[in-house]
């Protein structure tokens, strides 16, 4: 399937989603087949795919709870509301926040998006090392090694400055992985960029086990991740791009 066609099949149910024009098609072998709107488009938040305890001991119960059920809700509420106050303006013609809110459809859609990956990529029988032979021969030619990427991810992850996030994306264009620093949202990501493997870096992910220790969460987070998942984004990036 080439991407018009991919486009073509998938856009019926798509929900555009931010500035980046990332979209949500229903289908099964999609990169976004996690729902993010309900059937009138409104954003909505999705159960996580697990029990809120199900990352212990590395990523405790009380923090899925919180960051699930009132971080991620707020950004599903967060965006609904400035697409509603942007249809307001429309109406008015008052165009006066317009800048704000278009900052916080980036911010909170960036947030809804990012986070309902990052439910998707941890697993209770996640962590050791990808299996996946397209995903080991990607990482190797775009990082040299596992224990390289490993290494960097890590590294990059854990120097964003302030909060955000860490991801790693395929990159389309050059088609090679690469490893982002996404300050708060949506700072710092590549437009055409596809994310497949991210860590939350906000102390809200982290600080009631970890307290200021990002370093320890984030080599705690790399014994859940689910890398059969991350392989599964990255077979789904390489048909779309
Ligand atoms: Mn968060």
């Amino acid at each position: 399937m080439n991407r018009r066609e991919y486009l073509k099949k998938t856009m019926g149910g798509a929900a555009l989603l931010g500035a980046a024009g990332l979209f949500n098609p229903a289908s099964a072998e999609s990169l976004y087949e996690i729902k993010l709107t309900d059937e009138l488009g409104r954003y909505t938040l999705a159960d996580l795919p697990y029990a809120p305890d199900a990352l212990e001991p590395h990523i405790d119960a009380q923090t899925m709870q919180l960051h699930h059920g009132r971080h991620h809700q707020g950004y599903v509420n967060g965006i609904n509301n400035a697409l509603d106050k942007l249809a307001e303006a429309r109406e008015s013609g008052d165009y006066s926040l317009v800048k704000h809110w278009s900052r916080e459809i980036s911010f909170h859609g960036g947030g809804h998006y990012l986070h309902t990956l990052f439910w998707t990529v941890m697993s209770p029988n996640g962590g050791g090392e990808p299996t996946n032979q397209t995903l080991r021969q990607h990482i190797d030619r775009s990082f040299g090694s596992f224990e390289k990427f490993r290494a960097h991810f890590l590294a990059a992850s854990n120097a964003v400055e302030g909060s955000g996030w860490g991801v790693l994306a395929w990159e389309p264009v050059g088609q090679r992985l690469i490893i982002h620093q996404v300050e708060r949202q949506s700072d710092l990501s590549t437009w055409s960029n596809i994310p497949l493997l991210m860590v939350d870096v906000w102390e809200h992910a982290y600080y009631l086990r970890y307290q200021n220790r990002r370093g320890e969460y984030t080599q705690a987070f790399m014994n859940v991740v689910d890398w059969d998942e991350v392989a599964r984004r990255l077979d789904a990036a390489l048909r779309f791009g």
